[in-house]
């Protein structure tokens, strides 16, 4: 299996973790993504969404989206689990990214791009002024409404680690530090921060 990767971005580092947590070491090829090496013709023949991270199986099938990767590498092999041990469990945590992804990571994105990612954007994809200021406020109300879920839990579907709580760290790490951070009367999304900053393979060193 080939990961098509880059040493910087949330979605790579998520990517990192995730191959990490599984014990599979895929042949890595790295993508000049400030050059955006990603975005030219030979890269979009093999994945036409332009963006890093993804994957190419044996079967030279592409695999992009950080999810799907995710599910993949339980599929071919299950243990640990990133994604649940049974139906239910495992329906819980496709319904959460569906919705962190709706009302969290993909605003929070729209947010930086369209603000203070322009610089690195521009060429890329369409900018619009108007997007950043209320795809931000979107993302905090998105956290605001995922906070008190996680008042009796450890993790974002339940007691159990998944690639959501992946995605979720890396994602939330990165906007931090571009003007997004974290409300802290959230406190339950804090307190889950403050756990994976300290897991051994998720921590600020990875
Ligand atoms: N939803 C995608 C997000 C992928 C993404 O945003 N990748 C960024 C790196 S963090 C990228 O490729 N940026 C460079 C570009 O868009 O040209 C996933 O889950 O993999």
């Amino acid at each position: 299996m080939k990961l098509y990767t880059s040493p910087i971005g949330p979605s790579p580092r998520s990517a990192k973790i995730l191959f990490s947590l599984k014990d599979i070491m895929p042949e890595i090829i790295e993508v000049d993504i400030l050059r955006a090496e990603n975005r030219q013709t030979e890269f979009l023949s093999i994945n036409p969404a332009g963006q890093l991270p993804f994957v190419v199986t044996e079967e030279g099938i592409t695999i992009a989206e950080l999810s799907a990767i995710a599910e993949y590498l339980d599929e071919i092999k299950p243990d640990p689990s990133l994604s649940g041990l049974t139906a239910t469990d495992r329906a819980v945590t496709r319904m959460r990214m569906r919705q962190c992804d709706f009302l969290i990571f993909a605003p929070m994105v729209l947010g930086y791009r369209h603000g203070e990612g322009r610089r690195f954007f521009d060429g890329r994809i369409i900018l619009h002024d108007e997007v950043s200021a209320p795809a931000k406020l979107i993302a905090q109300e998105g956290l605001a409404w995922l906070d008190p879920l996680l008042e009796k839990q450890d993790y974002i579907c339940g007691d159990m680690l998944t690639y959501v709580d992946v995605i979720f760290y890396t994602t939330l790490a990165f906007f931090d530090k571009q003007g997004q951070s974290i409300d802290p009367s959230l406190k339950n999304i804090a307190g889950l921060m403050a756990r994976l900053d300290t897991h051994d393979v998720l921590g600020k060193g990875a």
